[in-house]
């Protein structure tokens, strides 16, 4: 039985406990209660933490690092972005622990290697490969149609394949880990003093982020994404997730912007921040809106869940509008089913003491909306159309002018 690094606690001057085997794992996932062992220093801080180079506290759980984000308030949304992105809010968040990297080929290799665990992408849902701009059934996160490092991002994963991960974890090593909310992953990410990306306002550069540059133009040519022709960020598609030193937030964490775009806990809805609670919010308890597919007959849950910060697919974010929500900027938000797969799309765990929704499990899978390729067929046609479609509505809503939905939210 292999011996651990010291684990955790929840915050610092609360519950702690030193875990050093994979024995202590006698509690439910998502378990809150962590025992009575604390092993604290006088200051409630967790033993086996550091102070990072940024000056918040930082832990390990096994291979994974945690950096505490402190709770406190900070500005969530923009006013240079997507209408999505409005209104600009201001959001309680109390304190919580977000991985310092996105979760490795190596960390996902091991969870699969202890659990057999196999991936929806495995069970028939294929991953969208960005290149061919068409979804692939022969392929997986071991190969990803590219060469991938044990210490690049896990991807071809999806919404589920990362909460079976976050439960095992918590399993593992009796804590309550999840994926970030997006309220928590967009405060790690820009800090309390609205910057775009993680580092300031300084556009990104080839020192700063992995997004789609000048390798990206010359491996795929370009495409509607906005490719920065003219840096060079060493990478075509995915890179380690330490690479980036001078792309980190102002807590030290990597990855923010680009590399692989995360997978957060919250169902994605446009209008979200309208109504979202000032404190600890969690998104919607279901996506509001139920979509009709006319081409499928009847009624489809809509199961879109909320992803974050861009990818090596993805624009710098320099752009606004014209960028079509595909970029690096952390104030971005884009969604994905949550049964679906990309070859860009990963995630980051979070450790926190808020409740979330049940988790909800369709009665039946609905369809496979983004089956198909970027030109057809039909349906996926019709699922962008009728995205669109909404989301031109909530803008003119906003704009004072009351439209009626042709949407049903039975
Ligand atoms: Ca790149
Ligand atoms: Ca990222």
């Amino acid at each position: 039985m292999a011996v651990h690094r010291i684990v955790l606690l929840f915050s610092r001057g609360l519950l702690c406990l030193a875990c050093l085997t994979y024995a202590c794992t006698s509690e439910p996932p998502g378990s809150r209660s962590v025992g009575s062992d604390v092993a604290t220093t006088q200051e409630g801080v967790p033993n086996g933490s550091i102070v990072n180079d940024s000056g918040y506290q930082e832990m390990s759980i096994d291979t994974h690092t945690f950096v505490e984000i402190p709770e406190g308030a900070f500005t969530m949304g923009s006013m240079h972005g997507e209408f999505k992105e409005l209104p600009v809010h201001d959001v309680f968040l109390d304190s919580y622990w977000i991985a310092k990297y996105p979760v490795t080929v190596a960390q996902f290799e091991s969870f699969v290697e202890v659990t057999g665990y196999v991936t929806d992408n495995e069970k028939g849902e294929g991953c969208w490969i960005e290149a061919n701009g068409i979804i692939r059934y022969d392929l997986d996160w071991r190969y990803p149609n590219f060469d991938q490092g044990l210490d690049h991002p896990v991807i071809c994963v999806s919404w589920n394949d990362a909460m079976a991960y976050a439960d095992w974890f918590s399993h593992r090593y009796n804590v309550g880990a999840s994926l970030p909310t997006e309220a928590q992953w967009e405060k790690a990410a820009r800090g309390t003093d609205q910057r775009k990306w993680p580092w300031g306002n300084e556009p990104p550069d080839r020192t700063r982020a992995n997004f789609a540059d000048r390798n990206y133009l010359m491996a795929f040519g370009p495409d509607q994404r906005n490719v920065d022709g003219t840096i060079d960020d060493g990478y075509p598609q995915t890179s380690p997730v330490d690479t980036y030193d001078r792309g980190q937030s102002p807590y030290g964490v990597f990855d923010m912007a680009g590399n692989t775009i995360d997978w957060n806990y919250d169902w994605y809805d446009a209008s979200y921040y309208v109504r979202s609670a000032a404190k600890n919010p969690i998104g919607p308890e279901r996506n509001p809106i139920r979509r009709k597919f006319e081409i499928e007959g009847g009624w489809s849950d809509n199961l879109q869940r909320s992803i974050r910060g861009g990818a090596w697919t993805d624009a710098s974010g320099v752009l606004s509008v014209e960028e079509g929500g595909h970029s690096v900027r952390s104030d971005m938000r884009e969604r994905t089913d949550q049964y679906s797969s990309d070859d860009h799309l990963g995630f980051r765990l979070v450790i926190d003491r808020i409740d979330r929704h049940p988790r909800y499990v369709p009665a039946s899978k609905p369809v496979n909306l983004e089956t198909g390729t970027r030109d057809g067929p039909k349906r996926l046609e019709y699922y962008f159309d009728y995205v669109s479609e909404i989301e031109r509505q909530l803008v003119m809503t906003w704009g004072g002018t009351t439209i009626p939905l042709s949407i049903r939210t039975d």
